[in-house]
């Protein structure tokens, strides 16, 4: 099957990080998103042909844990497995800094404690997803909220931190319920927090009851691989 150049470009990424950082023996934080995907087909390959031995590959999404099952590949978990060698993941956005914005695709807040269990996070991305600031490309940051009290959540957090705050739908306008049961609302940030200090809107959002995380994944990438269509790897 022929690949777009978009995936390709994940493919890339994928497989430059991979490469490098899985090695028989480790517990592995596998993200979630279209471009995991082709990290879960990098593993399974390499576990299949044994090539790589004795891994663990704890996932960060309901459907991450399907492709993992499915690809016979040896799934764990935060309770069996609380300490990860590496985690890798996807983003939406990555800053120079590689800071991010997570939760595009609807996971954030499993990714996150995987991510903070793991000794090494490394993101990898088209190279689309390269921005000079964050906020740049990517306009809402993802927030998982708690279904008690939604709207009036919502409400708190445009008044803390301003612009809107709005639910997102499913299919046939159901709210997007996250693999923790809650709901997803996107900020959609004013134009004047791009310039501001996005630690501190950070815990200002998460201050507030009935958040339960955000999508940003600020100072914890340690290395970031974009890719573009043709293969080239840019490793930051
Ligand atoms: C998940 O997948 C999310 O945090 C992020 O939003 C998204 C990236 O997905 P994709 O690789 O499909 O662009 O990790």
């Amino acid at each position: 099957m022929s690949l777009s150049p978009i995936e390709k470009a994940k493919r890339a990424a994928a497989h430059a990080a991979s490469e490098a950082f899985i090695r028989s023996g480790l517990r592995i934080g596998v993200g979630s998103g279209s471009t995991v995907k082709y990290l879960v087909d990098y593993l399974k390959e390499q576990y299949g042909s044994g090539e790589l031995k004795e891994i663990l590959c704890i996932p960060t999404s309901f459907m991450t844990r399907k492709w993992l099952i499915d690809s016979n590949l040896p799934v764990s978990d935060l309770e069996k497995t609380p300490e990860l060698d590496v985690c890798i993941d996807g983003a939406d956005e990555v800053d120079p800094s590689l800071n991010c914005i997570k939760g595009g695709g609807g996971c954030l807040t499993q990714e996150k404690i995987v991510q903070n269990a793991a000794k090494k996070f490394v993101v990898i991305a088209d190279s689309n997803k390269k921005a000079k600031f964050l906020g740049e490309k990517y306009k809402a940051v993802p927030i998982e909220i708690l279904p008690f009290g939604y709207v009036a959540t919502q409400r708190f957090i445009q008044q803390k931190v301003g612009g809107e705050c709005e639910m997102r739908l499913g299919p046939k306008f159901f709210p997007t319920i996250t693999d923790n049961g809650n709901y997803l609302v996107d900020w959609k940030f004013p134009e004047s927090s791009v310039a501001t200090d996005w630690a501190f809107i950070n815990q200002q959002i998460l201050s507030i009851p009935g958040v339960v995380e955000t999508g940003l994944f600020l100072n914890v990438a340690e290395t970031v691989y974009f890719a573009t269509p043709e293969g080239e790897v840019d490793i930051v």
